[in-house]
Formats: C-alpha cells, structure tokens, sequence
C-alpha cells in the first residue's frame, strides 16, 4: 500500500533569522514542522550544502550583487549571499528542529557549477538528487512538504513532485517565504495551477 512521507525543506540555520540568508519568521515554524515530524511515520529531510565558492553565491561573480540574476548555461540563476557551506554552522539544521526521527537526509547544491532548489531535481531541472526513486521504492506515493524558502526550495520540489506523480500537499502555515519580487505570490499560483494542494 502507498504511504507518505513528510518532506521537510532546509530548516537551516542560515534561513533562519541571524543567518547568511535569512527568511523573515523562519525559526517560528520550527514547533509546527516538529509537531508534523512527530505526527508522519516517514520523514525525510533535505539540507542545503554548498561548497566555498558555490556559483550561486554572488561572491563568486565579481561585480555582482546578491540578489541579482545572472544567465547561467541551464538558465537565469538568483545569486545569493555565501551561505548553507558544506560543515559550517550555518548549515546545520536549528538546533529546535527534533530531526533525529529522519529516515533520510536529501543534501542539494553541492555542485560548484550548479544550483539546486528542489529537493528532486537541480536547476537545469534534469540532474536528479535520487529522492524520487527513494521515495518510490519505498512505496511512498504522497508527500506533504514543510519548510524554507516557499518561494524557493519549497516551490521547486512541490513541482517538481507532482511532475513525478506524486499526491503533493503543501502546508503554508509551516513554510516561511524569501519573496523577491512577489515570488511568493507567483510560486503559490504555480503550485496551486499544477495542481499542488495548498492547505
Ligand atoms: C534556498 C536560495 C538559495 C532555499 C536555498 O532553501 O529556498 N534559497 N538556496
Ligand atoms: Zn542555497
């Protein structure tokens, strides 16, 4: 029988207030994605993991700004301030965060040439982190996504999801946004549009 899984997306010390890459409200999620973890028989986390000098980071492109997009190979690619580096405190999960109970931990980005916001593809949409087929041969057919950046990691592998077949739900009480731009608003329409239940 298919089971389900609770994904919870890069609750990272660096997306959380006081880190490189700070998402507004980040750490006040951590007691409802704990509660959710408590609550899911399989969990599974992912970890933002980049190496020093990471070409998504802005510092590596003089000249350059974080927060700005740049023409990548595989396509535009927001550049960021220097965070989530492979071992750094910055990279470790908030220290409330009760992941002990993960079955798996998804690292991404630690590529140098390349980004990756989804927790199943990186940014050229096409390299995959192997989570799809994990979760497959598990017998795991629904999700339900938690986490940072709704915008961002969250939306990607929500879509990303779906596109693998899988029954998807976000729960947006437990995600906390970047927005550049309205991004917010424009990934929850994506999400909603592909058919993503947004709860
Ligand atoms: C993320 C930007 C860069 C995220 C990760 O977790 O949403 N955003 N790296
Ligand atoms: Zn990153």
């Amino acid at each position: 029988m298919a089971s389900e899984a609770l994904v919870v997306i890069d609750m990272q010390n660096d997306f959380c207030p006081g880190g490189a890459l700070a998402v507004t409200g980040g750490d006040e999620i951590v007691p409802l994605v704990n509660d959710m973890i408590r609550n899911t028989e399989h969990v599974v986390l992912t970890q933002d993991w980049h190496p020093a000098g990471h070409s998504s980071f802005a510092s590596s492109h003089p000249g350059s700004k974080p927060f700005e997009a740049i023409a990548m190979s595989y396509g535009d690619q927001t550049l960021w301030p220097d965070h989530c580096i492979q071992g750094s405190l910055g990279a470790d999960f908030h220290s409330g965060l009760a992941w002990a109970k993960a079955e798996l931990v998804v690292r991404k980005g630690f590529r140098t040439a390349i980004d990756s916001y989804s927790a199943f593809f990186e940014n050229d949409h096409e390299t995959p982190t192997g989570l799809a087929g994990y979760l497959k041969e598990r017998g795991i057919g629904t999700i339900t996504l938690v986490g940072l950046a709704t915008d961002f990691c969250v939306a990607y592998s929500a879509l990303d999801a779906v596109k693998h077949g899988f029954a998807t739900t976000v729960r947006i009480d437990a995600c906390r946004g970047i927005d550049l731009d309205g991004s917010v608003e424009t990934m929850v329409d994506r999400m909603r549009q592909a058919g993503v239940k947004l709860v």
